[in-house]
């Protein structure tokens, strides 16, 4: 009753997001150098199936139609992300005819009334820069900044919205103590150094980006967080919410407090304490990283079931670990399991519960005092398509995914969480880091012998929803309040 449809608040910004080195392909042209996930995918094992991002969906050299077939499903903005190795091959000079893709795709979205909205650091750091250390090197997040202020010297007349990194937390726990992750590195110690230097890269890209700003106002910097709920498998059990507490530590706090509130979450740095944690935070750090930001980007998939149990021998496989052997992400956690909760899950695994989208968007606006606006800048879901010999793609599932999960976020409207826009991952079918191109999750297929795009049922779908919410129309109640009523 309660969750009567609002309308969706005005200026609500409708998108589809992607990443450069999953869908780019050209992963040597145009002076071109490897990036960490070129130089992973080739080692044996790495990736599923042998898959590399070399050729993926061939974005590189089919731009121009892709962005025809954006506009055709009515998106207003599109999230991609710049390839430093494009942009800077091996960190050195400034590769122009590199930068010169990004500025004609910039051109193409405007021309098409797209929103460009782009991601500096979406994971594929320059193979050069992983040699003298990567991002355990405090040195890469200098590197970065100067990137960054590259990569605004060539489009900062033009592009507007500006995210500095995506899912730090990929790309230092999962990266570099699970090696699940390009450069598939195993050293917790590593993991924690990488984390705090993409927060630090990430306050001195905002800073010189402000800087550089000429109008007051007129740009819009923020990061994008992966965040995921931790649930305490049994809420009566101690062990269980300890579990839960340490994961919510590593997995969100550690992220969203230094941003917002300038400070690592104490609780997490005693889970952390054998790795010297504080050592690498030097004076200032923390001021650089909490400059404002004017959004913060929430990537949400599915939440985590959490227990400080040891996993019986019969259960049913959880969200982790994976078919791949690798090491634990959770530095200083390694204890805690992830027992199923039966729920429904897609291919990759993950549990479906629109219901923790909610949640979590309604929990930030109320921990946090002032938190900047929100937008969900990925969400969906990877099944295995169905494609019928007409070659339509009635992929049900997708698109019962992503419409339960935009009404979850008009729920959290309606609770009062400021969420300001709402982007479906992916636009294209693409290289899904270690999983290849085996895991699909585009609204748009896209066959990988010929490169042709069919848009798929949830793709139509999607662009009803953007079409509907334009016009002002109030989407009929979800089935469960209509039962209700
Ligand atoms: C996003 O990350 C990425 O931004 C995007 O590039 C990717 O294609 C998309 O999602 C789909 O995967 O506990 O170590 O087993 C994915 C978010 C968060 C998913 C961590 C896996 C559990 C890893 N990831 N999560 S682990």
């Amino acid at each position: 009753m309660s969750d009567a449809p609002t309308p969706w608040p005005d200026g609500f910004l409708w998108g589809s997001a992607t990443a450069a080195a999953q869908i780019e392909g050209a992963a040597h042209e145009d002076g071109k150098e490897d990036s960490i996930w070129d130089h992973f995918a080739r080692i044996p094992g790495a990736v599923a199936g042998g898959d590399t991002p070399e050729v993926a969906v061939d974005h590189y050299h089919r731009m121009p139609a892709d962005v025809a077939l954006m506009k055709e499903l009515g998106l207003q903005s599109y999230r991609f992300s710049t390839s430093w190795s494009r942009i800077k091959p091996g960190d050195r000079f400034v590769n122009h005819a590199g930068l010169d893709f990004y500025s004609r795709l910039v051109d193409e979205l405007l021309d098409a009334g797209i929103l460009p909205w782009l991601t500096l650091y979406h994971w594929d750091l320059p193979q050069a820069l992983e040699k003298t250390g990567g991002w355990a090197n405090r040195d890469t997040a200098y590197r970065f900044r100067d990137y960054a202020s590259t990569v605004f010297d060539a489009l900062g007349d033009r592009v507007t919205h500006w995210t500095t990194f995506n899912e730090p937390l990929c790309s230092s726990l999962i990266a570099y103590a699970a090696g699940e992750h390009a450069p598939g590195r195993r050293e917790p110690r590593a993991a924690l150094a990488a984390l705090h230097h993409q927060h630090l890269a990430h306050g001195l890209a905002v800073q010189t980006l402000r800087s550089r700003s000429e109008e007051a106002g007129a740009l819009k910097l923020g990061i994008t967080l992966n965040l995921t709920n931790a649930v305490p498998n049994d809420p009566s059990d101690p062990a269980d919410l300890e579990a839960a507490r340490r994961i919510d530590g590593l997995w969100n706090r550690m992220f969203v407090e230094p941003l917002l509130l300038g400070s690592y979450p104490a609780d997490v740095l005693d889970d952390v304490r054998e790795y010297d944690f504080e050592s690498l935070v030097h004076d200032g750090d923390l001021q650089t990283i909490a400059q404002p930001i004017d959004f913060l980007g929430v990537n949400h998939y599915h939440d985590d079931n959490v227990s400080g149990h040891p996993l019986p021998a019969d259960a049913a496989p959880g969200l982790v670990p994976t078919d791949r052997p690798k090491a634990s992400p959770f530095v200083g956690s390694e204890y805690v399991t992830f027992p199923s909760r039966r729920l429904p899950v897609t291919a990759m695994g993950w549990e479906v519960n629109p219901a923790g989208l909610r949640s979590l968007l309604v929990r930030l606006g109320r921990e946090y005092p002032s938190p900047p606006p929100l937008y969900i800048t990925e969400n969906g879901a990877a099944y295995d398509d169905l494609v019928d010999a007409d070659g339509r793609v009635r992929d049900t599932e997708r698109e019962a995914y992503i419409l339960s999960h935009v009404d979850a976020v008009r729920g959290a409207i309606a609770e009062g969480a400021d969420v300001r826009g709402y982007f479906v991952w992916s636009f294209l079918d693409n290289f899904e880091w270690a999983w290849g191109y085996e895991k699909r999750f585009g609204i748009v297929r896209v066959d990988y012998e010929t490169q042709e795009r069919i848009v798929k049922d949830s793709g139509r779908a999607f662009a009803r929803v953007i079409a509907d919410a334009r016009a002002g129309v109030r989407a009929p109640a979800p089935r469960s309040a209509a039962v209700d009523a």
